[in-house]
């Protein structure tokens, strides 16, 4: 008896189970029919016998109601008052789209937020398709700036037959940028004037940005009302060993600048960053400068100015490559107190070839980080970041050691 009841129950429960079955499958039918539903009646004829596609960009007047084109969430933009800054990007028509992923990693990860103007500098004149495309990308305002003439050719006073022998020279021993006239021009244009351009010179703080970089990190603070509230002055988020032939003697320059200004340089300057014998030679360590937020005003000063002028007399730009990186490097690390100078370890950056990600997995967990610690440069031997901290009395983060 007990056998036939239980048999008797499965078979209630079995019919139960169908019925459902069937109201959630004839329900799910007619929600797929709905779309179709939509769709606007052509009476075109159809000439392969197919099925026409929904056009979703379509404006009749029975469109289509998904997707929602037209349409997207309003923007979270952080209240408040902005600083007088801008993004910056020295850059050719031929650069455009590795700076289109730049800006679409800075827009995303930071400017969506804050809408800041950004300003292109260029040799030649920006074409159209640059203008749209950046313009299409970023929050802010954009501009674009012709770089005049003077301040990107050779000084009367650069012998043009000793600079092409360097050039041939280094093209030779296969030093990298070694033969180019254009790069050098790039780096004494970045190292003495782009903080001077016209449009640079409506703003009082910048933002360096170069072609193909990434951002890894939510960044959910105004970083300029950081640098003026802090006063900081300069900052970075890599910095490593110059590559010594390219510099042989920008160390002397700057030793001399320092005995004719003594005026100029600063009382608690990083000199232990700079050098390891007190100033006699250089440890090649610099801030790499395809990364840089800082002070315009502090780049237009006459201690700044002074200091890259003896520099640009003294030829290096053309008869070796002197870099803007260590150019802007030795001025701050002279010229800038130790506490203005600002190392952004939240900062997730990448430029070729190296990566800084934030030491400290909580950090890069609530700011959405997607860096691979394991690439982080900054406590690998060939990276001047500990030198750094061991210059500013700064602690490691927690985690460095497991870094190295
Ligand atoms: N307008 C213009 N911009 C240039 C020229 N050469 C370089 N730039 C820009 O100057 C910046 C530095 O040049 P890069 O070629 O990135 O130099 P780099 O970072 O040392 O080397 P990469 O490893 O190639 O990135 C970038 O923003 C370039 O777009 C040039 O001849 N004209
Ligand atoms: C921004 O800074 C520049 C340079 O210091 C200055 O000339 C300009 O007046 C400032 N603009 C505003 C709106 O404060
Ligand atoms: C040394 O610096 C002074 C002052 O800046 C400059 O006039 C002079 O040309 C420099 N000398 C050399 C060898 O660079
Ligand atoms: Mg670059």
């Amino acid at each position: 008896m007990a056998g036939t009841q239980r048999y008797l129950r499965y078979i209630v429960f079995a019919l139960i189970c169908l019925i459902l079955l069937f109201f959630i499958s004839s329900s799910s039918t007619v929600q797929t029919s709905w779309p179709t539903a939509n769709v606007p009646q052509t009476t075109e004829p159809d000439t392969k016998g197919a099925v026409p596609k929904p056009d979703p960009l379509a404006t009749d007047s029975n469109p289509p109601k998904t997707p929602n084109v037209d349409k997207e969430l309003p923007p979270a933009i952080v209240p408040g008052d902005r600083m007088n800054a801008t993004f910056v990007t020295l850059a050719r028509n031929s650069d455009l789209w590795e700076i289109a992923k730049s800006i679409r990693h800075v827009e995303d990860r930071f400017n969506r937020k804050f809408n800041y103007d950004w300003v292109f500098l260029n040799d030649d004149d920006f074409n159209d398709e640059f203008k749209k495309v950046t313009t299409a990308l970023v929050s802010g305002r954009t501009r674009y700036g012709k770089i005049p003439k003077e301040h990107w050719s050779f000084p009367d006073f650069i012998d043009q037959d000793k600079a092409a022998k360097v050039r041939e020279e280094m093209k030779e021993k296969k030093i990298i940028y070694g033969d180019s006239v254009s790069y050098r021009h790039m780096c004494r244009y970045e190292s003495g004037f782009f903080f001077r351009h016209p449009l640079m010179l409506e703003y009082e703080w910048y933002w360096r940005v170069e072609p193909s970089i990434e951002l890894y990190c939510d960044i959910n603070y105004d970083t300029f009302k950081w640098m003026a509230e802090n006063k900081k002055k300069y900052s970075f988020v890599l910095s490593l060993y110059e590559y010594v032939e390219t510099i042989p003697t920008l160390w002397e320059a700057a030793k001399n600048f320092s005995a004719h200004h003594p005026e100029h340089i600063a009382k608690d300057n990083s000199m232990k960053f700079l050098s390891d014998d007190d100033g006699k030679t250089y440890t090649n360590c610099h801030f790499w400068s395809n990364f840089e937020i800082g002070n315009l005003n502090w780049l237009r000063s006459k201690a700044y100015v002074d200091f890259f002028e003896s520099l640009d007399h003294a030829g290096g730009f053309f008869y070796e490559r002197w870099g803007d990186a260590p150019v802007h490097s030795i001025a701050a690390g002279l010229m800038l107190n130790k506490d203005e100078i600002h190392f952004f370890n939240d900062i997730a950056y990448y430029h070729v070839p190296f990566t800084h990600c934030p030491t400290g997995e909580q950090y890069r967990l609530d700011h959405k980080c997607h860096c691979n610690p394991k690439e982080n440069f900054d406590w690998n031997g060939y990276s001047c970041t500990a030198r750094f901290y061991e210059t500013n009395g700064m602690q490691k983060p927690e985690g460095y050691d497991k870094e190295k």
